[in-house]
């Protein structure tokens, strides 16, 4: 409609100002390759910093899925969703603007990657040196405040921006960190709309990660508000553990083996022995209710049957609640 178009339009960025921006797309500016091309950090003539995807060169699906994008960000402000600051997409290269944020991707802070190949030096938590792994250190109440912020961001593309958007691809991959840790979901090209009255949705066409996706949404292409809740139990697990869940529904011996390791870890837990569960890169003063509750919630979200899953709203509700009964 009219608004729609003029918010678009509103966002329209120059081509040459990216140019400039990003020093002509140099190798030195780029971060990394995303979903349908490199990304490029770039200065605009403020000073202000900004991250730009740029769609490669006859990438039918990725025009897609960068329009997809564009129009479903343009409708949605919040402080755990990247902010898209504008677009190009009239001329012969097709760009979208984001905010730049400095500490980059939640990946890079959960599971082994070689920092010396990272060309940015803005980012702030890295353990250097001794640790083999090479993981940052991320401290319980990071972790809480990355598992809480995306819960939050989470619960408002489900219900409170008035639309009801089903993200699709949730990973570590997708969530960035802002200077204060703040995580902000981003990454929306396979993001879906979804009229008020409708619950799920099929297609034959399942993209998104192995690992993440929910069940019904691998096998039978049956995707909902409860497939995305799916993929964030993955991830609160993934951020408690520290540990890549390889869970890709291929080998039958591999098929269930995050989950299995994540209940006997709980197990554990439950009987007392509390500290084995988590991330041997936490410090050792867990607030151990805390981090249980998480567990708890995470493990009620990866259930098979997405009827059982909670909705945001329970979970966000759960995470804020002190006296949650534990199994
Ligand atoms: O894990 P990373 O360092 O964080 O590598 C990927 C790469 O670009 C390709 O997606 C990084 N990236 C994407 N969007 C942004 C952004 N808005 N600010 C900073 N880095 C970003 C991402």
């Amino acid at each position: 409609d009219q608004h729609e178009i003029n918010s678009a339009e509103s966002l329209l960025f120059d081509l040459e100002s990216i140019r400039i921006a990003t020093d002509n797309f140099s190798d030195a500016n780029k971060l990394g390759e995303g979903g349908f091309g490199p990304v490029y950090k770039g200065t605009l003539e403020n000073e202000e910093l900004i991250a730009v995807k740029r769609l490669s060169r006859n990438s039918g699906q990725g025009l897609v899925e960068l329009k997809n994008e564009v129009l479903l960000l343009v409708k949605l402000q919040h402080r755990n969703l990247v902010r898209l600051l504008g677009c190009c997409l009239k001329s012969e290269e097709k760009l979208l603007v984001y905010e730049y944020l400095p500490n980059t991707s939640l990946d890079k802070f959960l599971f082994a990657h070689d920092i010396t190949s990272s060309n940015s030096n803005d980012q702030i938590l890295y353990i250097d040196g001794a640790d083999s792994s090479k993981r940052m250190q991320l401290d319980w109440a990071t972790r809480f405040k990355i598992i809480e912020g995306i819960g939050r961001g989470l619960l408002y593309l489900h219900e409170d921006s008035r639309l009801k958007i089903i993200h699709r691809d949730l990973k570590a991959s997708n969530i960035l960190l802002d200077a204060n840790m703040n995580p902000k979901i981003s990454d929306f090209g396979l993001a879906k709309l979804f009229g008020v009255d409708e619950t799920q949705r099929n297609t034959s066409r399942i993209a998104g990660t192995y690992g993440y996706m929910a069940p019904e949404y691998a096998f039978y292409g049956l995707f909902s508000i409860k497939s995305d809740v799916f993929s964030y139990g993955v991830l609160i697990l993934e951020i408690l553990t520290g540990q890549k869940n390889s869970n890709n529904y291929q080998g039958s011996s591999s098929s269930e083996c995050f989950v299995d390791l994540i209940t006997q870890v709980w197990q554990n837990w439950t009987q007392g022995n509390i500290l084995q569960i988590i991330d041997q890169n936490l410090v050792d003063h867990c607030p151990t209710q805390e981090a249980l509750r998480c567990m708890h919630i995470g493990l009620l979200c990866v259930q098979e049957d997405p009827v059982q899953r909670p909705t945001m709203a329970n979970i966000v509700i759960m995470l804020n609640t002190h006296s949650v009964s534990l199994p």
